[in-house]
């Protein structure tokens, strides 16, 4: 695999000369600047890529190119959005930059609920604790039929925390799940909102009546409607899994688990409709064997997130540390190290560690010292399972 590392641009605060000096050697980035559904011009896509060319490294993966919600719900500017989309890709094609990763979750990317869960050994991990996660939808969203969502046990326990949860920990958790983790993924919600909840709201409103079904009709027709500029640059369209992959907020979610993903890669069955094999977003549901899964679709990931996580019993989770988990990560690395394409690879999140929690300018889980560390313990692993890749 390709080692990679996913890097926010000119403002990032870790220098290219930085990734250079510990390993890296592709770039994952976007042009982060260009609001949602606008066209990315030729002229910055190769600026970009210049620089990243002048450290020594090249630009491997987009990550996102994003599909905006009127995409999603099959909006009245659907086409004309689909229509900007092609152009990017046209744009991205001509300047070498060919695998681009993109997701379908309609209103909120990924979910966690704290951003400081203590490990044994000090450092700091991402976590899901499900019934603050209830909190949020039933007390502080207040969204109608929520509770009904939730397991009786964690409405119980909704209804304790009720009596004690302050002003300042909703504001938090507001924070964690509609600003800290969006901010950053060029979504519809992030930064500068001064009323996040509201707004939350009111980009929920068009999905009231998608079901899962619309959904995948609405994924369907966005790649069909690219797939000929795909062919006709090789650019590789790579969907990153829902996370956590279960159905959220009564949103219909659709790349949770196998089924999903068989059908999404045989709705367009052509080899640029590919994925992005997040072991952490999948390992985030229980229900995922990410070792199964990735043996069944390894031949149509471009783009791989190393890292599983840890279960820990009533739909809690935390992002594991990166040798550990609940899956074999060894096999794991393995299974994409052997296959003869040399396919892009991150290391999905990192640790806070070593003042890394002390750095205002980290966005949540894109620590420094916790990601060098994890890149090199992956390198480690894919230098020891080369061997046992049939040379055949
Ligand atoms: C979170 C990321 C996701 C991912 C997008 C891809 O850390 O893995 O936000 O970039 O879902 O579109």
């Amino acid at each position: 695999m390709e080692k990679t590392w996913r890097w926010f641009g000119r403002n990032d605060i870790i220098t290219l000369d930085a990734l250079r000096q510990i390993g890296v050697e592709g770039i994952v980035t976007a042009l982060h600047e260009i609001p949602n559904g606008e066209v990315w011009s030729r002229e910055a896509i190769r600026s970009l890529r210049e620089e990243i060319e002048a450290h020594g490294m090249r630009w491997s993966v987009v990550e996102s190119l994003p599909v905006c919600e009127e995409i999603k719900y099959a909006g009245p500017r659907r086409d004309a959005l689909i229509a900007n989309y092609r152009e990017s890709l046209k744009h991205l094609g001509q300047e070498g930059v060919r695998t681009v990763c993109y997701n379908f979750m309609p209103v909120i990317d990924w979910t966690r609920t704290d951003f400081n869960y203590k490990l044994p050994d000090g450092t700091m991990a991402l976590y899901f604790d499900y019934a603050k996660f209830a909190y949020f939808d039933i007390c502080i969203l207040k969204r109608e039929g929520a509770e009904k969502d939730f397991p009786e046990e964690i409405v119980r326990k909704v209804r304790e925390m009720d009596k004690t949860m302050t002003e300042q920990d909703k504001l938090e958790l507001i924070d964690n799940i509609v600003i800290k983790t969006q901010g950053f993924v060029n979504g519809p919600l992030g930064e500068g909102e001064n009323s996040p909840v509201e707004r939350f709201k009111e980009l929920m409103v068009p999905y009231k009546n998608v079901s899962k079904d619309q959904l995948r009709e609405n994924l369907r027709y966005f790649l069909s409607s690219i797939m000929d500029v795909c062919d006709e640059y090789d650019i590789n369209m790579c969907i990153h899994p829902d996370d956590p992959p279960m159905p959220i907020f009564g949103l219909p979610r659709i790349i949770c688990n196998s089924e999903d993903i068989r059908w999404m890669l045989s709705c367009v069955d052509n080899v640029h409709n590919g994925l992005t094999f997040c072991g952490g977003s999948l390992s985030a549901g229980a229900h995922n064997n990410i070792i199964e899964m990735a043996r069944e679709f390894v031949d149509r990931t471009h783009f791989v997130h190393v890292r599983s996580c840890d279960q820990l019993g009533g739909g809690n989770f935390v992002e594991a540390p990166h040798l550990g988990g609940q899956n074999d990560i060894v096999e794991f690395v393995r299974i994409f190290e052997c296959c003869p394409r040399n396919i892009p690879m991150r290391v999905d999140h990192g640790k806070a560690m070593l003042g890394d929690e002390n750095v205002a300018g980290y966005n949540p889980g894109y620590t420094f010292h916790g990601r060098m560390l994890a890149l090199g313990q992956v390198s480690g692993i894919m230098a020891a399972v080369r061997k046992f890749c049939k040379k055949d």
